[in-house]
């Protein structure tokens, strides 16, 4: 069977059903199993001294080290423990899917800042109810633990602006839906056969599929949920081609209700023409008129391997970078707590989005409380309504399940610090190794410098990185956050993998042509941010700075001056605070804290500026598809207050009733004041996606990326770049160099052991997923891969 399976996924608690695109599976072919090896070291986190003693005749010691960083306090955002889940899973052995609550901010500072007790830990758990004729899934808290006689089992509603943590769940049986869309395909056999040769029986070996768009309709008035299948065919090699094969046939079905023998077909789709019902579109296939394309087969253009001819000296090994005294960070791997120079943070990770980051402390103070992806969005579009019902609300999938396992040398440095990230699956912990990479990184080039009459200078740009990657179905995201010694921390995401293409057929308003039936579908992506700054405490502001053409008579001048100036004010509610980066530029937007004024009278803060050209928000006005479950799509920046009750600006299963969702950002706004109140900003990473033939094979990170940059505003009264010490000053009288200084740092000058910068690939655990993505199949969860039962 081809659905999605929100009833699956809330059982198998995060089962990593599907994918960017439920149309395409990942080719798991026979006999080509996941590789999968014994561990066979463990991973060592070393904080590490940089050793000033090193000369050219020495070995580097890259392995030296120094006590483990502590953290002061304990994670209250790291996920649960394998006991908690374990006492929460035995409470009621129903629940399926369990994970921290996390703790309402209003507990959580007065621990952080020394003030209060240690919040007390709540699990959420997601309850899925099956048995009835309308399936939903609801959503509880349990707590406090560890569970004792003080614990409870109450409704979890108070995140959730619906007034309810619950969510029907309109296509509870994807087995039967599976043989549904097997009966419809016997019904045209002789049509799919001449089309695709080759049939869909709801067999994994089918050399076609049939995948439903994402999110199913939901009629308002009726109540009728219904659903655009369309054939697919299957790749004939390794690569995961799936998403790039499209056959263009589109079915539309009614699968309202629990009992299949209700279900019925609502009409066909080919080529810009509808059939109303499989009658008439078989009349109109035999009639003599139909034309239809064969669709481009699986071949080289979708291969990702290098193909020839070689570029000229590229056998050559390249440059890379090394870490030649160790770690220069510490890290506290119970707690998932970082410290790197003048920064640390907490770092916690959810099923739902992935890894999010708390409490980053500057010098000693707290800038960000939560800093976090909440809910990725790719929006498509298409002449026929395969491409056009196709609005994918990610996190319902889960970038954690999907955070798999990164290339050492390639995905990370390969001497970056590893960490694990676990999820619970049927009460069990899975895990999946290395997801999480840490590492400095010299930019490559100098933060600052100089040229002056007798000197020159230059700083290096050396920042640290946390990394992961997750892929859902055919999309790899990469997820970013890199700080820097100026004080500004950089937010990215990049996207590569396989586009989710559509058929080309009356389809050229809609994307480029990219292969014989081959379009490179359009579509937007959005990846919203919560960013929850505070900047001197919790009482903050947020100033608007435009840059404005202006004619100006001055006295001093004998015209009007044409010139610009600056014009500063504060976004004084939350009706103000839906944000479009100004054309140009020319309106900045920062953080500030107006009780805290520096000795020059400035307001000291975070400005929050886009980094790259492609900052999106969504470009379709109140989408059809997902009318009010993606209200934090419509513009690049918002700011409301903070609140205990608006954790998030979504909800993992929204796109199962988009018209109604459980949480409705819109309803953050509500007019409240932004003067001197605790702020909370949401930003949008993302981009318009036109693919064309330079997304074949893949789209490419370099291009599709995007990045917000968050960076000190009149917080210093200097750069604090100034305090590092990789700096070189050279002095010169002339041509003659009269000093050279480095004020205490020293470059590395041992003798490198180059087998470092190679990991090895071999130990790589491919298969810690233990449910393969798409398309579940309950009967055979493990298709195409092996159980891993200890890991973890
Ligand atoms: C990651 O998991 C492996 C295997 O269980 C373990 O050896 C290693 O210590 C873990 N790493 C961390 C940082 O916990
Ligand atoms: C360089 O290293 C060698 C071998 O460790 C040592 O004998 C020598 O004194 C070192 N020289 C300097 C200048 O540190
Ligand atoms: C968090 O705050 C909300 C709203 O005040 C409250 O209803 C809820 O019980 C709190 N959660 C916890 C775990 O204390
Ligand atoms: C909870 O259990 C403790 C002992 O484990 C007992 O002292 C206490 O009275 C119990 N409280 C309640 C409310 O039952
Ligand atoms: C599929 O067709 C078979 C044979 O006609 C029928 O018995 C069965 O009920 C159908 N199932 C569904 C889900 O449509
Ligand atoms: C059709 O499929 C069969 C296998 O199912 C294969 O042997 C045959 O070569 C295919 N024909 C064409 C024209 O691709
Ligand atoms: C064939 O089918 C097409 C599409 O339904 C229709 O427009 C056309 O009139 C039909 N031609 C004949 C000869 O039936
Ligand atoms: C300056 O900004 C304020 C607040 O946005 C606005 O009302 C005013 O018109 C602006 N002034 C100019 C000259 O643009
Ligand atoms: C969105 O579109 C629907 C359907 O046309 C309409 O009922 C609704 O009022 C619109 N909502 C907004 C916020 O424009
Ligand atoms: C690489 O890993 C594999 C699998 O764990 C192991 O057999 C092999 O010895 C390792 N090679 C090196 C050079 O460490
Ligand atoms: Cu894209």
């Amino acid at each position: 069977m081809r659905i999605l399976s929100p009833a699956l996924l809330a059982i198998s608690g995060l089962a990593a059903v599907a994918s960017a695109s439920p149309f395409y599976m990942k080719n798991f072919a026979p006999g080509k199993k996941p590789i999968r090896k014994p561990i066979d070291k463990p991973v060592a986190f070393k904080n590490a001294v940089l050793h000033t003693d090193q000369n050219s005749t020495g070995s580097c010691d890259a392995s030296s080290t120094l006590s483990t960083t502590k953290s002061p306090l304990q994670n209250i955002f790291a996920a649960l423990t394998e006991e908690e889940a374990a006492s929460v899973t035995n409470w009621d052995n129903v629940i399926v899917l369990v994970e921290l609550l996390q703790p309402n901010k209003s507990d959580a500072l007065p621990y952080l800042n020394g003030e209060g007790p240690k919040p007390d830990r709540y699990s959420k758990a997601t309850i899925q109810f099956q048995a009835t004729l309308e399936p939903y899934l609801k959503e509880f808290m349990v707590g406090p633990l560890p569970v004792s006689n003080e614990t409870t089992l109450q409704p979890l509603d108070y995140p959730f602006n619906k007034g309810v943590g619950m969510q029907r769940i309109y296509n509870a049986d994807p087995e039967q839906y599976g043989i549904f869309l097997a009966n419809i395909s016997a019904s045209v056999e002789d049509i799919l056969m001449e089309m695709f040769n080759g049939t869909y029986t709801n067999s994994p070996d089918d050399p076609i599929t049939i995948g439903p768009s994402d999110p199913l309709w939901i009629d308002d008035k009726t109540g009728a949920v219904t659903s655009w299948n369309e054939y697919t065919p299957s790749p004939t090699g390794m690569y995961g081609t799936g998403s790039l094969l499209r056959g263009g046939l589109a079915v539309r079905t009614d699968l309202t209700g629990r009992d299949p023998s209700k279900w019925s077909v609502l009409g066909w789709y080919y080529n810009g023409e509808f059939f109303k019902t499989t009658d008439e579109f078989k009349s109109a296939f035999h009639n003599g008129t139909f034309e239809y394309f064969k669709p481009t087969p699986d071949g080289d253009w979708g291969v990702t391997a290098p193909n020839a001819p070689a570029l000229p000296h590229d056998e050559i090994p390249p440059p890379v970078s090394v870490q030649p005294a160790g770690p220069r960070f510490g890290v506290d791997t119970e707690e998932t707590y970082i410290e790197w120079m003048d920064y640390s943070f907490f770092i916690g990770f959810t099923r739902d989005t992935g890894i999010r980051l708390f409490d980053i402390k500057y010098k000693g103070e707290r800038i960000v409380y939560e800093l976090g992806m909440q809910e990725a969005l790719a929006h498509y579009a298409g002449m026929g309504p395969g491409q056009s019902a196709l609005s994918f609300l990610d996190s319902y999938y889960g970038f954690g399940p999907n955070a798999f396992e990164l290339v050492g040398g390639y995905d990370c440095p390969a001497y970056a610090t590893m960490l694990n990230t676990s999820f619970y699956w049927r009460e069990a912990r899975r895990s999946h190794q290395n997801s999480i990479c840490i590492f400095e990184l010299d930019a490559g080039y100098p933060a600052a410098r100089h040229t002056a009459l007798n000197y020159v200078y230059a700083t290096k740009n050396v920042h640290l990185v946390v990394r992961s990657v997750s892929t859902l179905g055919n999309y790899d995201y990469m997820f970013e956050y890199a700080f820097f010694h100026d004080g500004s921390i950089h937010v990215t995401v990049r996207a590569s993998g396989y586009i989710a293409a559509a058929f080309w057929a009356a389809n050229a308003d809609y994307g480029f042509h990219i292969q014989d039936t081959v379009s490179g579908s359009m579509h937007d992506h959005v990846l919203n941010y919560k960013l929850d700054l505070d900047i001197h405490g919790t009482k903050n502001s947020l100033m608007k700075v435009d840059v404005i053409p202006t004619t100006e008579n001055y006295p001093w001048a004998d015209e009007p001056r044409n010139t610009m100036k600056l014009n500063k004010s504060f976004i004084a509610t939350e009706d103000d605070s839906k944000i479009n980066w100004a054309p140009n530029l020319a309106s900045s937007y920062a953080v500030v804290n107006k009780d805290t004024p520096n000795k020059w009278g400035e307001y000291p803060g975070y400005r929050i500026s886009p980094g790259t050209a492609n900052t999106a928000h969504l470009t379709i006005i109140n989408s059809t598809n997902l009318k009010n479950s993606a209200r934090f799509a419509e513009h690049h920046l918002y700011a409301v207050q903070q609140k205990d009750t608006e954790p998030r600006s979504a909800y993992p299963f929204s796109s199962l009733d988009p018209a109604r969702p459980v949480v409705d950002f819109d309803k953050f706004f509500d007019g409240e004041s932004l003067d001197q109140e605790d702020l909370v900003l949401y930003f949008n990473l993302g981009m318009h996606h036109v693919p064309d033939t330079q997304d074949l094979p893949n789209t490419v990170f370099t291009t599709a990326q995007s990045t917000v940059i968050i960076s000190p505003q009149n917080y210093f009264l200097q750069n604090p770049i100034r305090q590092t010490i990789q700096q070189a000053e050279v002095d010169y009288d002339l041509e003659t160099v009269v000093g050279v200084q480095t004020f205490g740092s020293e470059p590395a000058m041992c003798a490198y052991d180059m087998s470092n910068t190679a990991a090895n690939l071999s130990s790589y655990h491919g298969g810690d997923l233990v449910v393969r993505k798409w398309p579940y199949d309950p009967s055979n969860p493990f298709f195409g891969m092996t159980e891993v039962e200890t890991i973890g």
